[in-house]
């Protein structure tokens, strides 16, 4: 069966939680079909549920570039001609200083937060080429443009998101495949929560008192990206909750 024209196929990594999850929502409930990708299933299913067959649920870990190759290589034909692939998992873990972060840590960052995000592209890039249509969404962060203590890893990472989509619209002038990174601030998902390796407690203070950017939010900037008429490519939206701002440079004080 061909899908009709304006119903578009979009993939989601990390669409088991927070930004995947409501940009997955956004997108079906507009009638789009969605390959909604991630290693918990069973909240994938949950979706499936909610949306029915227009939801591909695949369970999937994009630090392995086999188990990637494989899942995309056997999507249904209905689901292969992919229009926008949101890379958005991801995860920040830790916040101690460099000189006590865990390596673990920095290696699960770099393996999801770069391999995972450069696996994808390559893989699905070259079917939009071809088709000369397509758009690839990143999920950056303010981390990745400016520095704070125990940032160290992840904002490395999130650099490396905001240089390669600035790279990957070079490469592809004259393909029409649009690329978009965008740029959330503080936003209350299971960010917190993972970072601090499950305390619940450490991850509540972050939102606490303050009203940071919700899900919907960044769900809604992505919607508004890959909905510009397609002569029109948003290189990148920075957006922060308006309490948030930033702090001034930190210097250290001799002891007198
Ligand atoms: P959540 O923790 O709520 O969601 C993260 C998602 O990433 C989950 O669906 C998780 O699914 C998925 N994920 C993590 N590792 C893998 C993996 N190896 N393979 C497949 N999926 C994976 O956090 P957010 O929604 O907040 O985070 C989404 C993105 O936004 C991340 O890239 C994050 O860095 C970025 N970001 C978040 C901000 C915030 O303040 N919340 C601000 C700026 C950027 P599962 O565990 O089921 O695999
Ligand atoms: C998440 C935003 O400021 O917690 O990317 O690093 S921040």
């Amino acid at each position: 069966m061909t899908a009709k024209p304006n119903i578009k196929t979009i993939f989601i990594t990390g669409a088991s939680s927070g930004f995947g999850l409501a940009t997955a929502k956004a997108f079906a409930a507009k009638g789009h079909k969605i390959i909604a990708a991630a290693r918990r299933h069973e909240r994938l299913e949950q979706l499936r549920q909610e949306f029915g067959d227009n939801i591909y649920v695949m369970t999937l870990d994009v630090t392995s570039e086999t188990k990637i190759n494989q899942a995309i290589d056997s999507l249904p034909i209905e689901f292969s001609n992919i229009d926008l692939l949101v890379n958005n998992a991801g995860l920040a873990l830790g916040l101690a200083p460099a000189h006590e972060a865990s390596l673990a840590d920095w290696h699960q960052m770099v393996d999801t937060n770069i391999k995972g995000l450069y696996l994808m592209t390559r893989k699905i890039l070259p079917n939009m080429v071809k088709r000369k249509a397509g758009h690839i969404i990143n999920i950056g962060s303010i981390a990745g443009s400016y520095a704070y203590p125990g940032g160290n890893a992840y904002g490395a990472t999130k650099a490396f998101v905001q240089q390669f989509s600035r790279n990957l619209r070079a490469d592809l002038l004259g393909t029409q495949v649009r690329v978009t990174n965008i740029e959330p601030g503080l936003a209350e998902t299971e960010f917190s929560l993972v970072r601090f390796h499950g305390d619940q407690d450490k991850a509540d203070k972050v939102y606490e008192n303050t009203q940071a950017l919700t899900a919907e939010d960044i769900a809604r900037s992505v919607v508004w990206a890959f909905e510009q008429p397609t002569h029109v490519n948003i290189n990148s939206i920075e957006l922060m909750p308006t309490s948030q701002t930033w702090a001034a440079l930190a210097v250290d004080k001799v002891q007198g």
